[in-house]
């Protein structure tokens, strides 16, 4: 039994020297220490040995396993610190290369526009204020002076939730909101987006976005509505241009007006991109209709206002030269990459 063991155990280091890989090691491991071992059928031989005799033996048997997982493990942690040795010299880095270029993106030209319009009524005292884009067909159109059965609250443009609510089709919900809180004065700009069940074409979409400003205090006139808006068409489209205040309809408003700018391609001499008028279209606006102000709370013999909204992908369009809205909305790359 004691040569056995011995010869085990001198076959057992032959092995584990001899072995060239982790796997390796691990098959002399299974072959002597596993379940079918050789080690572990000399234990299951013990009961041929004399009783007198086995715990002589079981010692030696335990002692030839110790020294036998002593050796593997020891061989295991040198093959394993070679092995990473082998990987760190494989993985060479080179840190002299040239760094990869980090792709940064930047803000939609639909964000730039807005930022800047932000930027402009911000300087002249308005606050920035944002309401749902799913509102109540109330304040949408009720409360804005467009009562059932009026031409512009036509079913076919807009999408409806229900019968009282709707996705909002214009931000000024959003104001209808604040005057009804009844803290006045009030200057505030409102953005966001808005649908109305438009075709797609290169001036349309079914999902656009607004900016709507409101001014209600004492003694507002259409003076005041005609000086912010001019020195807002000067900062965003430069010092030399010039507005015009065309007479127009809007139910929220009385009396209303379009306002054009003078080209700022041509200087208001006519081109191909103000179509030779020399003048192009920006926003609408008006002094705020009386029934409005009274059905969002505030005294009209006391207070007046102005109000106006222009389209944000209408003015990006134009900042930037861009010639049909729906680059805008296909996320293409090649296009936003220039901005
Ligand atoms: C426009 C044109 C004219 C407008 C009116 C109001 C409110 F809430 F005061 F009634 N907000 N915005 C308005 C007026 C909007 O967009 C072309």
């Amino acid at each position: 039994m004691k040569e056995k063991l011995q010869k085990i155990r001198e076959q057992a280091m032959k092995q584990i020297q001899s072995a060239e890989s982790l796997n390796t090691l691990n098959d002399v491991r299974v072959a002597i220490l596993g379940k079918k071992g050789e080690l572990t059928s000399v234990l299951k031989g013990m009961k041929d040995v004399a009783p007198e005799d086995r715990p002589k033996v079981g010692q030696l048997v335990n002692e030839t396993r110790e020294e036998i997982e002593r050796v593997l493990e020891q061989a295991k942690k040198k093959m394993e610190a070679l092995v990473r040795e082998e990987k760190l010299k494989a993985e060479v880095i080179d840190v002299t290369l040239p760094a990869k270029k980090n792709q940064a993106g930047h803000r939609h030209p639909n964000t730039i526009a807005l930022e800047e319009v932000e930027r402009i009524f911000i300087g002249m005292g308005y606050e920035v204020v944002e309401g749902p884009e799913i509102e109540y067909d109330l304040y949408n159109f009720e409360k804005l002076n467009i009562p059932d059965g009026h031409p512009a609250k036509d079913e076919q443009d807009t999408f409806y939730i229900n019968k009282e609510i709707v996705l909002r089709t214009q931000t000024s919900p959003c104001q209808a909101r604040v005057m009804e809180q009844g803290k006045l004065p009030i200057r505030m700009i409102a953005p966001g987006r808005v649908f109305r069940s438009d075709e797609v074409d290169a001036t349309h979409s079914p999902s656009f976005h607004q900016v709507e400003g409101l001014v209600v205090d004492k003694n507002i006139t259409f003076a005041d509505l005609k000086g912010t808006l001019e020195e807002f068409a000067k900062e965003l489209f430069g010092p030399d241009t010039k507005t015009k205040f065309r007479p127009h309809h809007f139910p929220f408003t009385e009396p209303s007006a379009e306002v054009d700018v003078s080209c700022f391609k041509c200087g208001g001499k006519g081109c191909r991109f103000c179509k030779g008028s020399g003048w192009i279209e920006i926003l609408g606006c008006g002094m705020v209709h009386p029934h409005v102000l009274e059905m969002c709370g505030i005294d009209p013999e006391q207070y007046t206002g102005f109000a106006f909204g222009m389209g944000l992908e209408r003015i990006a369009l134009l900042k930037y030269e861009i010639d049909d809205m729906r680059l805008l909305y296909e996320n293409d790359i090649r296009f936003l990459g220039q901005f």
